[in-house]
This record gives C-alpha cells, sequence and structure tokens, in this order.
C-alpha cells in the first residue's frame, strides 16, 4: 500500500517502467501518482496512455499542457507542430477511447490521507487548496462537457489575462485557471504570471519569483509538480516536491514515494 508519485513522462515509458520494477511496484496494491505531461516530444507517448490506462485506479494522473494539447491537436491537426511526437496516439485505432480516458482526468488531485495536493505546474500563492481544487474543477467541467470542449480546446491557447481575479468570466476565466496549473513557474505575490521564461531558478524576469518562493496559503499541506524541467527535480521550499528531472531532454525520470519521501531515478535511454 505504497503511493509513489513520477515527474513528466512525455512518452519515455522505458524509464517509467524501470523505475516501478526498481520498487516493485503492484498495481493491486500500490498506487502511482504522475504530475502529468503524459506524452509528447518522447518515443512511445501512445504506448504510455495505453499502459496508464491499464492500471486503472492504480493511476492517478493530473493533466500538463501538453497533455491538452494533444486533446487540441486530435480535434484540429493542424495545431500540431514539428517537435510533436503525437500522430501515432492520432492514427491509434484505440484513439477515441484514450482521449476520452484522458479528458476525464483531473487539473488538480489531493489526497486528505497524505494531506498532499498535485498539479502540472503548481499552485499560485493567492490559492490554497480548497480554491485550488474548486478552479480546478471548472476547466475539468468543461474538458468533460462534450458540448463545450471544442469550444475551450480552440479559446484555450494564449497568455492573457495573466492573473486572476475572482470577476473573470468566460474564456478568460478558463484560461488563467488553465495556465497557473499546467503552465506557471514565475509569477508575483499577487498571482500575476510570467509565461515566458522557461530557464531555472535563477533567470527569474525582474520582480518575479517561482511561484513556490512566496508564503502559503496552507503550508501544512504538501504539494507535487512537475514542468519545471530546469530545477531538475530540486526544491529547496519544504513541503514543495518538484518531481520532474528533464527525462525527455536526455535528463533522469524521478519517482518519489510518497509516504517516505524516498526518491529513485532512471536514466535508461529509450
Ligand atoms: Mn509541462
Amino acid at each position: 500500500m505504497t503511493t509513489y508519485a513520477v515527474g513528466d513522462i512525455q512518452g519515455c515509458l522505458k524509464p517509467l517502467k524501470c523505475l516501478l520494477a526498481e520498487v516493485g511496484f503492484n498495481p493491486s496494491r500500490d498506487t502511482l501518482w504522475s504530475v502529468g505531461d503524459l506524452v509528447n516530444r518522447g518515443p512511445d507517448s501512445l504506448e504510455t496512455l495505453r499502459f496508464l490506462d491499464s492500471l486503472g485506479d492504480a493511476c492517478v494522473a493530473v493533466l500538463g499542457n501538453h497533455d491538452l494539447h494533444l486533446l487540441a491537436a486530435a480535434r484540429d491537426a493542424s495545431r500540431l507542430r514539428k517537435s510533436d511526437t503525437l500522430l501515432a496516439i492520432l492514427k491509434a485505432p484505440d484513439r477515441e477511447q484514450l482521449l476520452e480516458s484522458l479528458r476525464r482526468r483531473p487539473l488538480a488531485h489531493y489526497d486528505p490521507t497524505h494531506d498532499i495536493i498535485m498539479t502540472h505546474a503548481g499552485i499560485p500563492p493567492i490559492w490554497g487548496v480548497k480554491e485550488t481544487l474548486a478552479r480546478a474543477a471548472e476547466v475539468e467541467e468543461v474538458l468533460r462537457c462534450d458540448e463545450r470542449l471544442p469550444w475551450y480546446l480552440d479559446e484555450m491557447y494564449g497568455n492573457k489575462p495573466d492573473r486572476w481575479k475572482p470577476s473573470l468570466k468566460g474564456t478568460e476565466r478558463l484560461r488563467v485557471i488553465t495556465n497557473y496549473l499546467t503552465r506557471m513557474r514565475f509569477c508575483l505575490a499577487d498571482g500575476t504570471l510570467d509565461l515566458k521564461s522557461k530557464e531555472g531558478l535563477g533567470h527569474a524576469p525582474k520582480g518575479f519569483a517561482p511561484w513556490f518562493s512566496f508564503p502559503r496559503r496552507d503550508p501544512e499541506t504538501q504539494i507535487v509538480f512537475g514542468h519545471w524541467a530546469a530545477l531538475e527535480a530540486r526544491c529547496d521550499t519544504p513541503g514543495v516536491h518538484a518531481l520532474d528531472s528533464g527525462c525527455v531532454w536526455g535528463g533522469n525520470m524521478t519517482l518519489m514515494n510518497l509516504e517516505t519521501g524516498e526518491r529513485h531515478q532512471c536514466d535508461c535511454a529509450d
């Protein structure tokens, strides 16, 4: 009965399986959390989705920006970029099944037993756990709605608005929630986002700081996140666990035992 969390997989199925074998992961007993970005850029995105689906309830994955991009590319293939490695999924005989399962995954997952919350990019300093889950649920509802999903996938891209306000409505509201939970790195104390810089801690735009450097609304609750490969899975803020060690960029994949905090890394090439 162990819960493990893994960093961004991005289609790197081999190192994932290597880590699961190393810890003796058993889906009938253990649970695997994934911080999202299950697919893209790596070699085995299709098989990664099939594998995670095969784990059923033993896998809890939140959506990352690449997962949302896959949903958008499935609706309109002209959105595919040169660097995307999503075609095999789009051509797969089971694509509808895989996409259905993906769009039902959450943007935030909270486990009260462990008092740990997981999102792909993190939690802005202006939100506690309760608000994060409520805002995530607004986007999740749209992703699961046949009528509204195509509309939102058309409207989702963009960096504006760059700050949450409770009065936001429609596209602006959903987009800023999505950006906080799936794309954030640097922000201001009031939640204003900078979505341009992708570098490490030393490269904060003037006046900005990493989202986890601000006081937290729920300091007791631990946070698990990925997305920021330049951190190399290191974060000095107590209770905040960075798990993306840039496997798809030639780095390691990181798996963490959420009960003991023990970390395992695998760099086996695909
Ligand atoms: Mn990401």
